[in-house]
């Protein structure tokens, strides 16, 4: 599977969202995703419009943003819909499966209506991914566990790890993959592996953040999702840019891959 192309790999998938993103990947040719850190709106959309042709996926933080309202996922939809690439909501769901049913589909943010893609945590059991799965699922919607993550002394560590795996193997109707620094070897199934902590330029972000480069992970760690934030829009940067530069790294280490070198 390491080295099967990405459109090769959308059959081997169960659930159909996971299918459609790799076959969008293979399209537009990229495993960019962006983490879009910023806090408000109108940022927030303009940088999209600007950086949608070079993603497969944008990556929110909806609890940031100052003046979110049901607007700004009407925009966010339609610019998905203009650019076509997913919205993945990291919203790390943390709690118990009966409080993470209602997280995910009420409150302000209303999170399963309208992002293809969110995460959680497998800390409080195999109850979180029951519970989501109840709402997501039927609406079409992909899971990410997050089985490791990049920040200095993460506890995602051995048999957390481990039995996180279990559960995405158990219930891969809903989830799609991980957020993870690598790709998982001697699963049952394929899964979709994405990795934040991406950085070309700079080693950390003097909060823990630890980066590491598209090479590294995608060619040496079998990851197949690049999710870069502050290396894109950071100070002094030019989103339109980095967001190429970003792809052709990804896109170059993918290729690199697959041809086995
Ligand atoms: N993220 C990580 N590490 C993880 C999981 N998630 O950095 O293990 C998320 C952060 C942020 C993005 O919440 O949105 O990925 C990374 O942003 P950066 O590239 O600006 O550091």
């Amino acid at each position: 599977r390491l080295n099967h192309k990405f459109s090769q790999r959308a059959n081997g998938l169960k659930n159909p969202l996971a299918k459609a993103l790799l076959a969008l990947m293979e399209e537009k040719q990229t495993n960019l995703s962006v983490a879009v850190d910023l806090t408000n709106k109108a940022d927030i959309l303009a940088l999209v419009d600007k950086i949608g042709p070079f993603v497969c996926v944008i990556k929110t933080h909806v609890d940031v943003i100052e003046d979110f309202d049901q607007d700004f996922i009407q925009q966010l939809t339609a610019l998905s819909e203009k650019h076509r690439f997913y919205i993945f909501e990291d919203r790390k769901f943390a709690d118990i499966g009966n409080t993470v049913k209602l997280q995910y589909s009420s409150g302000v943010y209303k999170i399963a209506s309208w992002a293809h893609i969110t995460n959680c945590h497998t800390v409080p059991g195999e109850g979180i991914v029951q519970g989501l799965k109840e709402v997501g699922l039927p609406l079409g919607r992909g899971l990410l566990l997050l089985a490791e993550m990049s920040s200095k002394g993460s506890l995602a560590t051995g048999s957390y790890t481990q039995t996180t795996l279990e559960w995405a193997e158990k219930h891969n109707d809903f989830c799609i993959g991980f957020i993870a620094g690598r790709r998982f070897p001697n699963l049952q199934h394929d899964f979709i592996t994405m990795s934040p902590g991406i950085g070309l330029d700079v080693k950390g972000d003097g909060l823990g953040q630890q980066y590491r480069t598209p090479h590294e992970v995608i060619v040496n760690c079998g990851s197949d999702i690049i999710i870069v934030g502050r290396g894109i829009y950071g100070a002094g940067r030019d989103p339109v840019v980095e967001a190429q530069r970003y792809k052709q790294a990804g896109w170059n280490a993918y290729q690199e891959r697959l041809s086995g070198k």
